[in-house]
């Protein structure tokens, strides 16, 4: 049994955790997870927790999955490890490369590999650059991307990014502009949904035309946003991104970490909203997280050129196609076939969670209650009717959350948004179970709201 408090007391003097205020960590104390299972998490107290997030978008054939022990173990007996530097390579991140680009189709010929989606980002911004200075047009150099978009959190991850807090530490790179993200109900719900998804995709050529096409590399989006609060686009946004890329001779990138390997019901998000993007980033799902993976599917485009005319491509890193991480990937993804999770998610569990989301909208806290594949979220509002938010210093977001630790639920507060995305295992009854932990969370929510007499 883990004794709570010596770890806390530990974790709290020697551990630096990501993305943490580490003098209110200190004074609570971290919460410890000691095992999983399926769609559920324990802590170190005993609680049963339902990981409506997936870990962290990740874990999509759910905990406890030993054939992914077994391909680890087996891998690292045989092999745990050797480069692909020097001219060698390893079976396991060949057949992963393969396997990978069947799975996008007849556009993507070859794959790049990281071990995260902020090394892949990084990758992709060097390769658009030296795809566009192999083909002597060396200015090409900007790459476009949106406010509140997450694309990591390396110097260029943060930088492609559109989070100012992050900004605000550290700067950011040259040569990145952003435009604003399309998020009807935050920002237009009087307007008709398709409309202004034709509308927020003209933003991406009125910035192509401030910079000059002639000096623009690449525009990148998450087809769904996801740590920015699940903003799903209008069905209108992406086959308009991919005519104004086109007209302009502009690379597409899909940053997939979070859509891809199965999330939106689809392998892959773009596959569902109507774009081809020329380079994906993927990550998380393509292992479920049992080890750091990720890489970049490269288009036929771009990989032809890089091939025949680029010469050496000076990047990559040590554990570029590591043979054990690739071998539990290619483990999962056979777990995702076999189990059909794509479809399941499309025609199952994904309608069943939207038709469970479209009731949920009825609660009086609940505005922007939307659903795409396996992610959802909605925005906690003073008065959706009339689309009053509650005042930002009143961390409304935060007071739910805090229900939903108590309560045995992971669910994500971004401000004001609640967001889920479950493991794709996830079931029926499962949705029901998840659902009914929301309601209770949701209606402690109003009765503090109440107490304050915010409401
Ligand atoms: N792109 C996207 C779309 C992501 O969601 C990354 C890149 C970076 O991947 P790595 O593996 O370098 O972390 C991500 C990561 C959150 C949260 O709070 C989301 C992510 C990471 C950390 C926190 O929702 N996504």
């Amino acid at each position: 049994m883990t004794n709570t408090k010596e770890i806390q007391a530990i974790d709290s003097a020697h551990y630096m955790h990501p993305f943490t205020d580490h003098k209110s960590l200190a004074a609570k104390g971290s919460r410890i997870i000691t095992k999983a299972d399926n769609v559920y998490i324990w802590d170190s107290e005993g609680h049963k927790i339902f990981d409506a997030m997936s870990g962290l978008w990740c874990v999509n054939v759910g905990y406890g999955r030993k054939e992914l022990v077994d391909a680890a173990c087996k891998q690292m007996t045989e092999l745990p490890f050797y480069n692909s530097f020097f001219q060698t390579t390893n079976v396991p991140a060949v057949k992963l490369a393969e396997k990978i680009i069947s799975l996008a189709g007849d556009n993507y010929s070859h794959v790049f590999f990281g071990s995260s989606g902020s090394e892949s980002n990084d990758t992709n911004v060097r390769m658009v650059r030296h795809y566009w200075a192999t083909l002597g047009q060396p200015e090409r150099t900007f790459i476009i991307s949106r406010k509140n978009a997450y694309h990591g959190s390396t110097m260029v991850g943060s930088s492609l990014g559109g989070m100012g807090g992050m900004h605000a530490q550290g700067g950011v790179i040259p040569g990145i502009e952003h435009i604003e993200q399309p998020y009807h109900y935050g920002l237009a719900p009087d307007e008709d949904r398709d409309a202004f998804g034709l509308r927020a995709a003209s933003w991406l050529e009125e910035k192509i035309l401030e910079v000059g096409a002639e000096k623009v590399a690449a525009f990148i989006g998450e087809p769904v946003q996801g740590a920015g609060g699940v903003i799903i686009p209008p069905q209108t946004y992406w086959p308009e991104i991919q005519r104004i890329c086109d007209k302009y001779g502009i690379l597409l990138i899909c940053d997939e970490v979070i859509c891809g390997f199965g999330r939106l019901g689809a392998w892959f998000g773009s596959q569902r909203m109507g774009a081809k993007p020329d380079l994906m980033t993927f990550a998380k799902g393509v292992s479920s997280g049992y080890i750091p993976l990720g890489g970049v599917v490269v288009g036929k485009r771009v990989a032809q050129v890089l091939i025949e005319q680029g010469g050496e491509f000076n990047h990559g890193y040590t554990y570029s196609g590591h043979p054990t991480a690739c071998a539990v990937a290619l483990a999962n993804l056979e777990i995702i076939e076999r189990e059909d999770l794509v479809n399941q998610v499309r025609y199952e569990t994904g309608p069943y969670l939207a038709q469970k989301y479209a009731e949920l909208a009825k609660h009086p806290l609940v505005g922007g209650a939307e659903t795409f594949g396996l992610v959802a979220g909605f925005v906690l509002m003073k008065n959706k009717e009339e689309h009053v938010h509650f005042d930002e210093s009143l961390e409304v977001g935060m007071i739910c959350r805090g229900h939903c630790f108590a309560n045995g639920l992971i669910m994500r507060a971004v401000g004001d948004r609640m967001i889920i995305a479950p493991p794709l295992v996830t079931t029926k009854a499962q949705i029901d179970e998840m659902i009914g932990l929301i309601y209770l969370c949701l209606d402690a929510t109003l009765a503090d709201l109440k107490r304050l007499g915010v409401m």
